[in-house]
This record gives C-alpha cells, structure tokens and sequence, in this order.
C-alpha cells in the first residue's frame, strides 16, 4: 500500500527539512505539507501544501479522507519561551492538536503518528547528567508539562487502542535551512546566523549553562529511522530519550572561533535561563540504541564545520 504523508506544522524549523526528506523517499506528491503559513520555497514547490490550522478538527479529517492519508507527523506546537509568553494558547494548542490526531488513528482513519517530545519533560528535579530513560519528571514549564502530558497520552493510546505511535525526546536542534521557532535552545542556532553576518552575538544564556543538543541532520535522519522500524522493535511508547551532543554557549563559541577567528560573544541571561536551568545537562540513549539501531553522527566539530558551510554558502537572512 502507498504511503501517503501529512506534515502538520510543516513550515516551522522541523517541517522545513522533513517535508523535504520524507518526499525523496516516499515520493513528492505523497508528502502533503500543512501550516496556517506557507513554508521555504523548496517545500512550496516541491508538492502539495494545505493551508490548515490543526485546532480546525473537522478541516482534518476532510484533508486526512480527500488524501488518503496513512501517517501523520504532528509538528505544530509553541515552544518552551513562547508557551511561557502565552500559557493558555501553549496548552490548547499543545494538547487540542494531539488529541485530535490521536483521535485520528482511534477512529481508524490513519495507521501511523510521529509527536515529539523534547528534553523539556525532564525538570529540576531530574538527574543532570546522564538522564536515564526513565526517571523523575516534574517539569517546571507550560511547554514540559504539555510535553509530559502527551507522552503518557501515547502510552495510553497505544496500550488502549492499539494507535501506533512513535516519539522521540529531541534535544534542542540545529539546522541551517529553517529558523526555530521560540524555544530556550534557539541560540545555539542565532549564533551562527549572527556569527557570518556581525561576528558577535549577545547571548540569553549564560556562559556555562550546559544543555543536550543535536544536529538536524542526525534529528531527521532518527526520526525517520523510529517511523520505518517495525512496531515490535518500538518498545517505549511514551517517548525516546535521544541524547545528541552537550555543550555550552562558551564552548560552542569556541569552535565557531575557529571558523571565523575574530568572533566575539557576550552575555546577558533573560527569562530562559531560568528555563535552560531546570533541563538536564546531557542525556542517556541506551535504549534508543538497543531497541532500533540509533548512531549518532554529528559531534559539534563536525556540526560547527556543516553549518558554517552551508549558511556561508546560502547567505540566509537572519
Ligand atoms: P516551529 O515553531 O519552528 O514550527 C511549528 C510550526 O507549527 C510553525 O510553522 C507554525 O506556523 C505551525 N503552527 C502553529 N500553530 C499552528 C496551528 N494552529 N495549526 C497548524 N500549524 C500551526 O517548531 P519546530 O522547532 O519545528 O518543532 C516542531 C515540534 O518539535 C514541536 O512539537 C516541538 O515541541 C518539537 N521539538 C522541537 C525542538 C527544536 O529544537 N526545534 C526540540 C524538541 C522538540
Ligand atoms: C525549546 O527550547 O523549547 C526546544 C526544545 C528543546 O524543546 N528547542
């Protein structure tokens, strides 16, 4: 049977790559990207686009029964420094959207979903280095209770209903082609943009804190390798720990340094940090790795070197 594939929040930092994986595998036309914005150029004109707003349940199930659509990949959402900036739409928008997809394959219409989660699930409470699969969480954020909330919600609907669910805990990602989209993670890809174009940037964290990191081209690449392996494999059903590469805004601009010799950072710590500093500092994958086969490829040399190619090349605004 051919795949057919909806992308919601397909323009965000995400969907801008993904789209564009998943139809080199699947097919152009069997990638239908979703939004209530249009995406890069490259999506747009790659295959087809509806405009869609996910708390529009009714607007779903037509385009999901017009296209014929077997998997869904649910990518809209506000994260953590917007959600905090608008509690009440982060939770709507956060929870409404994944019921309404859960709901989805419940009733039957659809055999297939990737959520993500994120580092976000784990609070201060939690052990910092190391963060084991399974361990206290007690999230401190609107974006990590949300996070939390629908990770027991696929459990559940896998365990009641049978919906087969996948879902990985991405640390903060970095990618070259789209821009993030208002998390506590996003300047470690400002950086970068400010790096080639002013050779300094003023960071929001400070110095030393320390988070869980990943190149998006390892992000994509786990998350297609989760939604292809077969179900028995897929033994955690709430959501995959997935540990990526720890670093520091200092240590980052280090290697940035290397590239661009006469870059200069500055700090000055907002609302995020408080933010950055209930997270974990690194994460344990183990079980990623035992259960489906995960490898990490990108360490931050080899990332630092990508991004600045590639952003050099392009020139993408900031
Ligand atoms: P993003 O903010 O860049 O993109 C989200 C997209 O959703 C945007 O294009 C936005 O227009 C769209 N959207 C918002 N409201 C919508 C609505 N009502 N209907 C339809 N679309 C709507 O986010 P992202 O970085 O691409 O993240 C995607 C998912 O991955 C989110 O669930 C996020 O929590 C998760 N995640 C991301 C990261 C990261 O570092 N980027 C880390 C952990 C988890
Ligand atoms: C954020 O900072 O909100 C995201 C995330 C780690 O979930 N990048």
């Amino acid at each position: 049977m051919q795949e057919r594939i909806l992308i919601i929040g397909s323009s965000g930092q995400i969907g801008t790559e993904l789209v564009i994986a998943l139809r080199q595998i699947y097919g152009d036309e069997n990638v239908i990207a979703s939004d209530i914005r249009s995406s890069s150029e490259e999506v747009m004109s790659s295959g087809p686009f509806v405009e869609m707003d996910i708390m529009n349940e009714k607007l779903l199930r037509k385009v999901v029964k017009n296209y014929k659509i077997t998997q869904v990949y649910l990518l809209a959402a506000l994260l953590s420094a917007k959600a905090e900036k608008n509690i009440a739409m982060g939770w709507q928008l956060n929870m409404r959207s994944h019921s309404h997809v859960l709901d989805l394959a419940k009733d039957g219409l659809i055999k297939k979903i990737f959520w993500p989660s994120s580092i976000a699930v784990f609070g201060p409470t939690t052990q910092k280095e190391n963060t084991p699969q399974h361990s206290i969480m007690e999230p401190n954020t609107v974006y990590g209770i949300t996070k939390l909330a629908g990770e027991r919600w696929n459990e559940y609907y896998f365990n009641k209903f049978g919906v087969d669910v996948r879902s990985l805990r991405y640390p903060g990602l970095i990618g070259w082609k789209g821009t993030p989209g208002g998390g506590t993670t996003d300047y470690a890809v400002d950086i970068f943009h400010h790096a080639i174009k002013n050779k300094k940037y003023e960071c929001f964290l400070s110095e030393n804190s320390r988070l869980p990191m990943m190149y998006m081209t390892d992000a994509i690449r786990a998350t297609i390798q989760l939604m292809e392996a077969p179900s028995k494999k897929v033994k955690i059903r709430s959501s995959y720990n997935l540990a990526g590469v720890s670093f520091t805004p200092k240590e980052i601009s280090k290697e940035i340094s290397k590239h661009i010799p006469n870059f200069e950072i500055s700090y000055n710590s907002d609302f995020r940090q408080k933010i950055a500093d209930s997270w974990p500092h690194s994460i344990n994958d183990e079980q990623a790795k035992n259960d489906w086969g995960w490898v990490l490829e990108y360490d931050l040399e080899k990332m630092t070197n990508d991004m600045i190619i590639n952003l050099k090349k392009c020139n993408v605004p900031i």
